[in-house]
């Protein structure tokens, strides 16, 4: 079936037209493409084989995250990140690193002493850096880059602080024991020293929404500056299918390729319903059918964000989308995000992004 229908759109293929394939193939003269990964992806041998053969670039969807290999202090979990790193070098797949901090699926023990009372920052950068350090060093030979700093800035409107001035920072557990942004900056350099030739990331969702875009330049703007290793920003690219518009895509994009030379779209997904963003509260879309409305739509959203990531070549280097079919998809499949479905057949949607059209960028 999936092989038909690609020699069908390579016959098909006009003048201008992309006659790629798979997805990787299609993009290779723009950027690399991205998947998020579970472990019965690289198991289940019809789940493997469409990872090898449509994408250059992985991502542990949760097995790096500092709970899933570091528990308790000096006890490390590496099983499951083993095998998704092994994967990776055994297939020549590229391998993000994700994430090194973040103040969801973290270790409570880095906060916390045997009384349970907060540590200390100096305790909390010790812990860190120790932390950073192991994880990096461990994968330095397959991870290219790392998101070292995920969901720093805070959603909604602008807060005033005790001085009056805008905070931007998430009252994470991190901020409440440095009660500024120390720990980013710390999180960071412990990243540089660990490996120099990783790219290093900050990762953010609700990225193209202007006041938090604006939230996310300012920091890395400031902390660029005064010296902070940060290479690239992550959008997360937690979409819907009826916003963030183009334009908005435009112009998240063009602002942070003043700062930085490296973008990546980390966690692209695409639901059928008004909700975007990576908080853990949404809806499931319970024994909801998708429409045709919806798919009109959700094609057009996907073209339109190929879209941009193709005019802005220059700067975007990779675009991962979260998770491999909608039936992995964190979302539930009944959010239909992604380009496969839940028996990894490839949906139309697949085709409008692989068989993109060089001459009218639809
Ligand atoms: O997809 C991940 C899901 O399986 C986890 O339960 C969840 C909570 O830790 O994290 C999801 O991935 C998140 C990613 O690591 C960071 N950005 C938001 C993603 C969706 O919540």
């Amino acid at each position: 079936m999936f092989t038909t229908i690609c020699m069908l759109s390579f016959c098909i293929g006009s003048e201008g037209q992309n006659a790629a394939n798979s997805l990787k193939e299609a993009y290779k003269d723009y950027f690399m493409i991205g998947v998020a990964v579970n472990q019965r992806n690289i198991s289940d041998a019809q789940q493997s084989d469409l990872v090898k053969r449509e994408f250059s670039s992985m991502t542990a969807e949760n097995d790096m995250k500092p709970a899933s290999v570091h528990p308790a202090e000096g006890r490390w979990t590496w099983e499951r990140a083993d095998r998704i790193a092994d994967f990776c070098r055994q297939n020549g797949i590229k391998l993000r690193g994700h994430t090194l901090m973040w103040h969801a699926q973290m270790c409570d023990w880095m906060f916390y002493d045997e009384n349970h009372n907060l540590v200390t920052k100096e305790v909390l950068f010790r812990k860190m850096r120790e932390h950073i350090h192991t994880v990096v060093n461990r994968y330095k030979d397959v991870v290219y880059c790392w998101d070292v700093f995920n969901e720093c800035i805070a959603d909604g409107p602008r807060r005033l602080n005790a001085e009056g001035k805008d905070q931007p920072l998430r009252e994470s557990t991190f901020y409440k024991i440095c009660g500024n942004d120390e720990y980013i900056r710390k999180a960071f350099e412990y990243a540089r020293e660990a490996d120099p030739d990783a790219l290093l990331f900050y990762n953010d969702y609700n990225e193209c929404d202007h006041v938090k875009r604006d939230r996310i330049y300012e920091m890395v703007k400031e902390m660029k500056a005064a010296g902070v290793p940060i290479d690239g920003i992550g959008m997360q690219g937690h979409y819907n299918i009826y916003g963030p518009s183009e334009e908005d895509i435009e112009a998240a994009v063009s602002k942070y390729a003043e700062i930085v030379d490296h973008i990546h779209v980390t966690e692209l997904d695409i639901r059928v319903n008004r909700e975007m963003g990576g908080q853990l509260r949404f809806s499931r879309n319970e024994g909801a059918e998708i429409s045709n409305e919806q798919i009109e739509k959700q094609e057009a959203q996907y073209a339109a964000i190929f879209r941009v990531m193709r005019r802005h070549a220059d700067v975007v280097d990779c675009v991962t989308f979260w998770n491999l079919s909608d039936r992995d998809s964190w979302l539930g499949s009944n959010n239909y995000p992604l380009l496969f479905d839940k028996d990894y057949n490839p949906k139309n949607v697949y085709r409008v992004v692989k068989d993109f059209n060089q001459n009218t960028g639809k």
